[in-house]
């Protein structure tokens, strides 16, 4: 996947603008997103490992929020033919482009159909598997709940929805300790001060997470019996809930 390094915020700018999937963005956001979310490679290695398990013949698996594709490429590569279909949905018009092209690069018997929309807008059925890897945060939260309630009514009984998200915690000591050590891994991985900083910025406005309990609490009342965390590295976790 096309990888070059980010460095969007290593100037110092006067007025940081809020945070946008733009050009800029998808032209660096392999690089991005591997260097600012602990866990990234396994949780996408992880979510084929899962599709192999979870993904049932002629249904459909949606990778909602996909960026360039690479919880998709994970998907396809691991189900095999099973006459499947994923739906892959971004509202980035830059990132659907590139990601076109980096599904193009592989050859597979399942199909993708690749949407640039909403992922609020979308219809969700017969689903086997649904992907939400770190695209709730970027969500409204007042449009959480009904996203969470077409997914689970979209999914077959016994289908699976991987919900990956930046974490919130009520306890500010946790919430003190787990930022730091997020920054601690920003930096090592070559992320100057200002570079930090100006990202936060930026992300203010745009970014909401949730504690693990909200999100236990939504995927319950909107009817998920089965819930855990499968994963965390400090303040980032990728949840299972199965219908
Ligand atoms: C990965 N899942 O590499 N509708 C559609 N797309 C949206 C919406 C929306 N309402 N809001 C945000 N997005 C990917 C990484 S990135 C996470 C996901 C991050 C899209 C947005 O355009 C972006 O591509 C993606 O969700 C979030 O596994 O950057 O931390």
């Amino acid at each position: 996947m096309n990888s070059s390094q980010d460095t969007i915020y290593a100037q110092a700018c006067e007025n940081i603008s809020d945070f946008q999937f733009d050009e800029k963005v998808a032209g660096v956001f392999n690089d991005m997103i591997r260097r600012s979310v602990p866990g990234y490679g396994q949780i996408i290695q992880t979510l084929g490992e899962l599709a192999h398990k979870y993904v049932t013949p002629k249904s459909h698996v949606y990778d909602l929020g996909c960026s360039l594709g690479a919880a998709t490429l994970s998907i396809r590569r691991n189900i095999g033919s099973r006459n499947c279909t994923i739906i892959a949905v971004d509202n980035s018009q830059s990132m659907i482009e590139r990601c076109q092209e980096n599904l193009g690069a592989y050859v597979s018997d399942t199909p993708v159909d690749l949407v640039c929309g909403d992922i609020r807008d979308i219809k969700i059925e017969n689903a086997s598997m649904v992907v939400l890897n770190f695209t709730m945060q970027f969500l409204a939260p007042n449009d959480r709940d009904a996203l969470v309630n077409k997914i689970y009514k979209g999914l077959k009984p016994g289908g699976i929805l991987v919900l990956s998200e930046k974490l919130n915690f009520e306890d500010s000591s946790i919430q003190g300790l787990l930022d730091d050590l997020h920054l601690d891994f920003k930096r090592a991985n070559g992320y100057s001060e200002l570079e930090i900083s100006q990202k936060r910025s930026s992300l203010e406005h745009v970014m909401k997470p949730d504690t693990l309990l909200q999100h236990e609490m939504r995927l319950k009342t909107q009817g998920f019996t089965h819930f855990n965390l499968w994963f965390q590295c400090f303040n980032f976790a990728s949840m299972v809930a199965i219908k």
